[in-house]
């Protein structure tokens, strides 16, 4: 290998993709996803792939596909090119110094980064994050359909094929009562044969997070997820504190710092590790180190990223030795388009981790050629 290894390409695709059904959520319904993927090619022949992909334009988060398309293109790519690539965390750090925000891009240059040095030293990703705990992931799956009906036997199938029995359910466009109703018909027909949570999306006031939280601890939920504005980490701390059922933090962390300001105040239970809402793996790592150190357990979030940020998260979250809560790492299977040559292995419950190296995937570049959006 020479010295003079360096970055000669960064290529950011935009690929829209239909999603299976309408996806339901309180700040967006989904009937596409945008996967937004990063190429990144070195002189000695080896490419990474990363990815940003977030959810409903900029519905979820301040980055859109095209935003993040435009800053890796004018800002990232001509910091990068002509650095080595073996050298990750130096190049991250010249990201760092040079651009503020921008978490999702981030993630998928540091992403392409790791895959591309993995791929190198002929290592699964998650050995250069200190080696796997374990070599497949629990894997829940969120319905979002809007209609119970439809919700409870999208559940029974996914039951009958032993792919998901942990189900999280999205809440927060219809009144408190009326999303009860809906969560409890569909708990009562999974009964104990799964997990059923709720994700409301930072759609209620505290006042009514506390009502939610009783009733839906009554119904046999196991746990809330963002009920309350990213912003209110006093409310959510008020929501733990009260112990009625566990708290979870999504979008109220965005990446190490805010991990420290919930944790440090015990302002939630749980807390979902997410690789682009921290800012890239290393970033979804010292959130995962925070919550641990300050007894808060762990979740694997996804941002329903297609097989490149799926495997990667998988990737790290293989290293976790807490999970108690297991992963929700399906966003592959919401996509009506295959864009690896061998899908992901999802069976029994789970996501296995496959032991090539880097992410571990072989992408087809022709299907890509054919899907992205200036094909
Ligand atoms: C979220 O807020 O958790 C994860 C699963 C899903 O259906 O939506 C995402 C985002
Ligand atoms: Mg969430």
């Amino acid at each position: 290998m020479s010295s003079s290894t360096q970055i000669t390409a960064i290529e950011t695709l935009l690929v829209d993709v239909p999603t299976i059904r309408p996806h339901r959520l309180s700040v967006a319904t989904m009937m596409h996803q945008t996967l937004v993927l990063v190429r990144l090619q070195t002189s000695d022949e080896w490419v990474g792939w990363g990815e940003a992909t977030t959810i409903g334009g900029l519905a979820y988060g301040e980055e859109s596909p095209e935003s993040i398309k435009t800053n890796i293109d004018t800002y990232f790519a001509p910091l990068l090119i002509g650095q080595d690539p073996r050298r990750v965390a130096a190049c991250m750090a010249r990201v760092k110094d040079n651009i503020q925000g921008n978490r999702f891009a981030k993630c998928a240059i540091e992403t392409a980064l790791y895959d591309n040095q993995a791929k190198r030293l002929g290592v699964p990703l998650s050995e250069l994050f200190g080696g796997r705990v374990r070599d497949s992931l629990p894997i829940a799956w969120t319905l979002a359909s809007g209609d119970t009906v439809k919700d409870i036997a999208e559940a029974e199938r996914v039951l009958e094929l032993r792919r998901h029995n942990i189900f999280k359910l999205k809440i927060g466009l219809r009144t408190v009562k009326d999303d009860v109703a809906h969560v409890a018909a569909i708990k009562r027909a999974i009964g104990e044969r799964g997990s059923v949570r709720v994700d409301a999306n930072q759609a209620w006031s505290v006042t009514e997070a506390l009502e939610g939280c009783r009733m839906l601890a009554d119904a046999g939920i196991d746990m809330v997820e963002q009920p309350i504005a990213a912003h209110d980490k006093l409310g959510l701390r008020r929501l733990t504190q009260a112990n009625i059922v566990p708290i979870m933090a999504d979008e109220s962390l965005h990446g190490p710092v805010d991990a420290f300001a919930v944790a440090s105040t015990q302002a939630a239970d749980i807390f979902a590790v997410k690789i682009n809402q921290s800012g890239g793996l290393r970033g979804a790592a010292q959130v995962a180190a925070i919550a641990q150190s300050a007894g808060i357990a762990l979740y694997g979030g996804t941002m329903l990223e297609g097989a490149v940020g799926t495997m990667a998260s998988a990737q790290l979250f293989a290293t976790f030795d807490e999970l108690s809560w297991g992963t929700e790492l399906f966003g592959p299977l919401l996509l009506t388009e295959e864009i690896l040559r061998e899908p992901l292995a999802y069976r029994d419950f789970a996501l296995e981790i496959p032991r090539k190296p880097g992410l571990g995937i072989d992408i087809d570049e022709d299907k890509l050629a054919r899907l992205r959006r200036d094909r």
